[in-house]
Parts: C-alpha cells; sequence; structure tokens
C-alpha cells in the first residue's frame, strides 16, 4: 500500500460528523496522520480495499497495517496514547457513561437527524416530525447540562466531543428554529465547543485526494 510518509492514514470527509470526532481526537492527542479527504460517492480504491464490506468514513491505518473503521474507536485510541486535557475523564465509569450517551447519539438520534435532514427523502412525514423526534435526545442533552456544565460534569470529555459534531448538524438545518428553541444549555454549549480554535483547526478544507498527491499532513505537531 502506498504510503509515502509511513504515518498513520486518516480516510475522512470534512463535513462528517463521525469524522470530525476522530480528527478531534487526533488533534488533540497531537497525533500527526496523513489526512485523505474522500468524496462519499467516488471512495478510493485504498480505502475500498481496507473496508470492502462497508466502505464509510473515518477510517484510520497504521502503520502496522491495522485498521479502525469506527469513529469512536479512532477517537479513544487517540486519547489513550496521549490525553492531555483528561478527555477520557477520571474514573473508569467516565467511559462507561459516555458510551451510552454515544450510543444513543450514534443510533436513535442519528436515525432521527438524517430523516430531519433530508425530510425530501423521507415523504411519510413532515419534517417537523422527525424534528419531534430528535429532540427526545434534545431534551436529555438539556436537562444533563442543566445539572452540569458538560455531558459527564464539570469538565469537557470525549462524551461532548464525540456528540457535539451531530448536535451542530441538527442546528443547522433550521437555525432560526434552534435559535428559538428551549434548549438554552445546549446553545451555549454547542456555541463554546464551535468557537474552540481546536474544532477551526480541524475543519480546515483539503482537497480530495488523489493517489499519488503530496501528502496532507494533519495534526498538531507538524514541525517538531
Ligand atoms: N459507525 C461509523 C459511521 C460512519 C459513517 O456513517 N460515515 C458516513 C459519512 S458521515 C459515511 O461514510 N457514509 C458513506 C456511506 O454510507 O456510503 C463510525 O462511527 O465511524
Amino acid at each position: 500500500m502506498e504510503n509515502p510518509t509511513h504515518l498513520p492514514i486518516l480516510y475522512s470527509f470534512r463535513r462528517c460528523p463521525y469524522a470530525m470526532r476522530a480528527r478531534m481526537g487526533l488533534y488533540r492527542a497531537g497525533i500527526r496522520v496523513e489526512l485523505r479527504e474522500v468524496k462519499l460517492t467516488a471512495m478510493p480504491a485504498a480505502l475500498l480495499a481496507l473496508v470492502p464490506r462497508q466502505p464509510r468514513v473515518p477510517v484510520l491505518q497504521l502503520g502496522d497495517g491495522e485498521v479502525i473503521a469506527q469513529s469512536w474507536e479512532i477517537l479513544l485510541w487517540a486519547l489513550r496514547r496521549n490525553d492531555p486535557d483528561g478527555w477520557l475523564g477520571e474514573p473508569a465509569s467516565d467511559l462507561e457513561r459516555a458510551g451510552q450517551w454515544i450510543e444513543i447519539n450514534d443510533f436513535s438520534f442519528k436515525t432521527a437527524l438524517d430523516h430531519y435532514k433530508y425530510a425530501s427523502r423521507f415523504p411519510a412525514h413532515p419534517p417537523e416530525h422527525y424534528r419531534r423526534e430528535g429532540e427526545v435526545f434534545l431534551r436529555q442533552l438539556e436537562a444533563q447540562l442543566r445539572a452540569s456544565p458538560y455531558l459527564l460534569g464539570p469538565r469537557l470529555t470525549v462524551a461532548d466531543v464525540g456528540i457535539f459534531p451531530f448536535i451542530r448538524q441538527f442546528a443547522h438545518v433550521d437555525r432560526g428554529w434552534f435559535e428559538r428553541a428551549p434548549y438554552p444549555r445546549l446553545r451555549q454549549w454547542l456555541n463554546n465547543l464551535l468557537d474552540d480554535p481546536l474544532f477551526r483547526a480541524v475543519m480546515e478544507k483539503y482537497p480530495v485526494w488523489r493517489p499519488g498527491q503530496e501528502a496532507v499532513l494533519f495534526g498538531a505537531a507538524q514541525d517538531n
């Protein structure tokens, strides 16, 4: 497999919330990777060879050939190597609680989000119907954020990092509605995360990767 830099390779799609989650973790951990931006409708052969059955992004290919094809696993893998801000939390139970939030997010909420975002493809109901389905999760988040500034307590953890890209998408479907909706804590939480320079760093734009092109290096440690 062509890999001139010998760095881990991250196949990514800038606007994918799963890929944002993975990029956040890699960036915070200071792990330098070769970033290969893909087009979802024309995934490169190199990626298809790694995950032929369910080609999705993000996918991280490590130097020893190991492939991590789930965003949550990439986030945890990165932070287990280096977690300068304690995103993994303190007690082991934090990770279990984080996993529970992620599970709701990645399954029931993500389904509602996709239906709301692409409501014209799901004409059985108007968009508001799907939005109400998504609001079940928004209400849970709002209640938690009334009790603590972040989802697991006083500090930012992987639970927040893993979920906010999806709330960002939900908010973007109808910003006017989201601004007026009864979720002030959630709005504040989202805005804080979006304003973080780290998020801006991981949202930099890169051209779609072509085999043979010069490697795009991604990560905080580029000049060391
Ligand atoms: N469970 C996966 C989901 C990743 C995923 O669904 N990524 C979307 C982009 S946001 C994708 O690659 N879709 C392409 C497709 O389904 O063909 C993860 O956590 O990484």
